[in-house]
């Protein structure tokens, strides 16, 4: 079963992986470098089985990317709660408000001052895949803000017209915005390729660091979502999706589920299909998402390390 490589992955860093205090106090276990391989063929789908994944809200971030948006405003009038945890954090240590999360979610949807001031994560995903910021050279040697690239549009474009290129990538790096991000990109590069005579569009996502307990099903998902949509535009059957991960790690707070999932077997092949055929990848809405045959087994919860 493909997921097998997933379980396999958590239970070498669980038994095997390099223990170190991390950037959020609570300490990892972490290997570098691992690689899996999803087949995309037939409407298949990464969609976790042992543990029931909210394909929707991976499916809602990814639009949300490819609106060019960065507040969490949207996410949140979805019940996306995701991205909550950041900005939250960012509002109590600057405000000394203990407020709760629910509150903060709810004042970010009722008041747009609030949000615009609170609820924006910096120029994170979306701002560089649809607008990232370019400068002019001026005569008197300053610079001023030319127009925003759109590396996904560009990307559409350059798969119809040079398929066999070698330059089909979408970079979340942008290394001088990195200290206005809430968080650097984690999912940092995505180079799409096409194989198979011609006929079939695979994926490489280079992920620089990786939660694999909570982050990983839901970057899988967002992959091959992002793949199929892209797939579709351009006219080719989706390929294979291969994901390589940075630091790869388990948080040491995670052993419960990681504990319950590795006792699990997957079960079930779920397929994700797509309703319609928008005009651009930028038209999809989440009604055009199906996923079929997701019986997962069992919800699994652990605290997310901000
Ligand atoms: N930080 C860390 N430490 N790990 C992450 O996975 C992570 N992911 C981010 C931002 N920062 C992060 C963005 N993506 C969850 C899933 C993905 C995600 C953030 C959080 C999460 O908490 N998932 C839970 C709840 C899902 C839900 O309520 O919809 C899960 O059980 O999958
Ligand atoms: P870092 O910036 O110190 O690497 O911390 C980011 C953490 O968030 C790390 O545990 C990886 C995790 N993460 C994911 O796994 N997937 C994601 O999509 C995001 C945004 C973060």
């Amino acid at each position: 079963h493909p997921e097998q490589q997933y379980l396999d992955l958590m239970r070498r860093i669980w038994t095997e992986g390099d223990e170190r205090i991390d950037r959020t106090g609570v300490g990892t276990r972490s290997v570098f470098g691992p690689q899996l391989r999803f087949d995309l063929g037939d409407k298949r789908v990464p969609l976790l089985t042992t543990k029931r994944v909210f394909w929707k809200a991976a499916a809602r971030e990814m639009l949300w990317f490819l609106t060019g948006e960065t507040n969490i405003r949207p996410l949140l009038e979805q019940k996306v709660t995701i991205w909550t945890d950041w900005p939250l954090a960012k509002y109590r240590k600057a405000t000394g408000d203990e407020i709760s999360q629910e509150a903060f979610e709810a004042r970010i949807v009722a008041d747009a001052g609030f949000a615009a001031e609170w609820g924006d994560l910096g120029p994170v995903y979306g701002k560089q895949w649809v607008d990232w910021p370019t400068y002019e050279a001026q005569a008197d040697g300053t610079y001023r803000s030319g127009p925003g690239i759109n590396q996904v549009a560009l990307l559409v474009e350059g798969l119809k017209s040079n398929p066999g290129g070698r330059r089909h990538i979408v970079e979340g790096w942008n290394v001088a915005e990195l200290d206005r991000m809430a968080l650097p990109p984690c999912h940092k590069t995505y180079q799409f390729h096409v194989g198979a005579g011609g006929t079939r569009l695979n994926c490489q996502l280079y992920q620089r660091s990786c939660d694999v307990a909570l982050g990983l099903p839901f970057n899988l998902f967002g992959a091959a979502l992002l793949t199929r949509m892209v797939a579709q535009q351009v006219g080719l059957e989706p390929g294979e999706l291969v994901w390589t991960g940075g630091d790869t790690h388990l948080y040491l707070n995670h052993g419960e589920l990681i504990d319950a999932q590795l006792s699990r077997v997957p079960e079930g092949e779920p397929t994700l299909a797509i309703l319609r055929r928008p005009e651009s990848i930028f038209d999809y809405r989440i009604e055009d998402f199906e996923v079929r045959d997701y019986v997962p087994q069992g919800r699994l919860t652990a605290p997310v390390a901000v």
